[in-house]
């Protein structure tokens, strides 16, 4: 049985990930740090079978125990400070865990590294945050980056500190430049879900309004779900490499916000929504768009769930969710 071990496994993309190697048959160890949490609880109960180690990408000695506990074949590094706009109020914090954590974790591969004939394979998440200021679209692997914040600039670092130990020790080390994507799974703060909670609990009576941001950037956003195939595909190559994962789409915030009050039959959505400057950052990412072709021609990777079907997914999970916890029948 293969062994892999996920950091971050308590974000969308850790469930995913675990759910699909389970299906793989693997054994799945998930690194958490700190005590019981609701998080972890949740985890324990929808995940039962990923086997939790206590660690922190901001301690080296832990990362060490962690993988001579699992012995794994696989490392996929998942986890990060990953929301944007908490990156430009902790921004040391962020260079810490979601830039020099990369660092220490190849550190402890390195010194731990697995059999001989069977080395450990690293999956470094890194971010279509990187490219920032955008100088070319649709970006590609080779488009510069540009990063716009913090968050941004220590996934340059994670990403690039992946090519260079691949480089210098030949490690086994891929890096998913992931666009945007999201599921009924993605936590509250981040763009999709706020809406698509909030037009649930709307429609349901439970909420008058929601306060957004900036409206117009424009993101390519794809479905997590999708997306973690991509992370294993690329650790199952006879090469490591760097690849873009993304729809190709992009779409607004507006466009978003528009497509998931008319799922639910709320076309005069503009009365609902009003914006606060609370919720727009120090430096936005305007537009991206990413070019997935090396992916489907070189893993055989494509996106199946496409934009519409998201927020649809989306809305109808928070729909049945949010009449659930208030007692109410829907629909
Ligand atoms: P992003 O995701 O920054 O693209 O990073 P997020 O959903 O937070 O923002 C998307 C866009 O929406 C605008 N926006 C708002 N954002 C939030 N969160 N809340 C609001 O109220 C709001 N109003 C407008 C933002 O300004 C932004 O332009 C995500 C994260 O998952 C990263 O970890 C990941 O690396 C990238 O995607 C790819």
């Amino acid at each position: 049985m293969r062994r892999a071990l996920i950091t971050g496994i308590t974000g969308q993309d850790g469930q995913y990930l675990a759910e699909l190697l389970r299906s793989e048959n693997y054994e799945v160890f998930g690194l958490i740090k700190g005590q019981n949490n609701p998080k972890i609880e949740a985890l324990q109960t929808e995940l039962p079978f990923v086997e939790l180690i206590s660690g922190d990408l901001q301690d080296l000695p832990s990362l060490v125990a962690a993988l001579e506990q699992a012995q794994p074949d696989e490392v996929y590094n998942l986890g990060a400070i990953s929301f944007v706009a908490l990156s430009f109020k902790q921004a040391e914090l962020t260079a810490n865990v979601t830039g020099l954590g990369v660092l220490r974790l190849l550190e402890a591969i390195r010194m731990v590294g697995g059999s001989q004939n069977n080395p450990i394979r690293f999956y470094q998440a890194s971010s279509s945050e990187m490219f920032g200021k955008v100088r070319e679209s649709p970006q590609v692997e080779t488009t510069p980056f540009y990063p716009r914040s913090p968050y941004g600039c220590a996934k340059v670092f994670g990403h690039d500190i992946t090519v260079n130990y691949r480089d210098s020790y030949g490690l086994f080390a891929c890096s998913g430049i992931l666009f945007n994507h999201e599921s009924p799974r993605r936590g509250i703060e981040f763009v999709t879900r706020k809406v698509t909670n909030a037009v649930a609990r709307i429609r349901l009576g439970l909420q008058d309004k929601l306060v957004l941001g900036d409206l117009e950037p424009r993101r390519d956003w794809g479905f997590a779900g999708d997306y973690v195939k991509a992370m294993w595909m690329m650790l199952q190559q006879d090469e490591p490499d760097d690849y873009v994962v993304a729809t190709g789409e992009t779409h607004s915030v507006r466009e978003f916000v528009d497509a998931a009050f008319r799922h639910v039959g709320l076309d005069d959505w503009e009365r609902y929504v009003t914006q606060d400057e609370r919720f727009f950052r120090p430096a936005e990412v305007d537009l991206l768009v990413g070019d997935a072709t090396k992916a489907r021609t070189k893993l055989g990777w494509k996106p199946e769930v496409d934009f519409h079907s998201l927020v649809a997914m989306m809305v109808d999970h928070d729909l049945k969710l949010e009449a659930k916890k208030a007692g109410i029948r829907y629909p």
